[in-house]
């Protein structure tokens, strides 16, 4: 097999939690009069909440914001997700996605979580995942968000793997590189997918099980 480890970015690609990111930003922008639309959501794909508000705030048309109005910013958003993920249950996990990870274990394949996200340990038990993965490296354990390459290459540490032994599956461009710079290849789905950032671009998140096999 040509890798031993796969480690998979959480939001938009294990589950559709970048639509919720979304919708609590748009939320937020609305409120303050910024432009905000999808376009401008695809570059906050991978990158912190902190570093998402000054993207979105690239676009203020008005007095900038102290630091201490922009974590009260972040805060509310963050309000505003967690709002949305109460939502979210097992269901929200797909039969792909589910039938996939469960196909990839059996084929003898240790899989973790590389996310930026400091709701990771939420949205894994929502959707059932608690305890699912060998590794779960995320926005708590890291001090440099993607593309920074700290978050896979501590999920390697975690497995106690080579970098160049294990795969990453991502749904952003930050992410792409951030894997590309641990020394990884990379399979995209999504948004980087369409841009043509992974060594392998997805339509159909199924399509890992030949990529492994080689
Ligand atoms: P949080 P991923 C990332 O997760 C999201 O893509 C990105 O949009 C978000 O800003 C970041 O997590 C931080 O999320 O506010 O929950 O800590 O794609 O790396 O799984
Ligand atoms: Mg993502």
């Amino acid at each position: 097999m040509r890798f031993q480890a796969i480690i998979f970015d959480l939001d938009g690609v294990i589950c559709s939690t970048d639509e919720y990111h979304f919708q609590a930003w748009k939320k937020i922008a609305d409120e303050l009069d910024i432009p905000f639309d999808r376009t401008i959501n695809n570059r906050l794909r991978g990158v912190s909440r902190m570093q998402s508000l000054e993207i979105i705030l690239e676009n203020n048309p008005g007095d900038p914001f102290t630091d201490t109005e922009k974590q009260s910013l972040a805060a509310d958003k963050n309000e505003i997700y967690k709002d949305l993920l109460s939502q979210m249950s097992e269901k929200d996990l797909s039969d792909e996605v589910r039938n996939t990870l469960n196909g990839l274990r059996d084929m003898g394949l240790r899989l973790a979580i590389g996310s930026s996200s400091k709701n990771t340990p939420l949205i894994l038990s929502r959707i059932g995942l608690n305890g699912f993965f060998d590794a779960v490296s995320d926005g708590n354990n890291i001090t440099h968000s993607k593309p920074h390459p700290e978050v896979f290459l501590k999920a390697a540490e975690m497995l106690d793997l080579f970098p160049q032994n294990c795969l990453v599956v991502e749904d952003a461009v930050s992410g792409a590189e951030a894997g590309h710079a641990a020394g990884m290849k990379v399979a995209c789905v999504g948004d980087a997918a369409q841009q043509g950032a992974g060594d392998w671009n997805l339509t159909a998140f199924s399509e890992l099980v030949s990529i492994v096999e080689g």
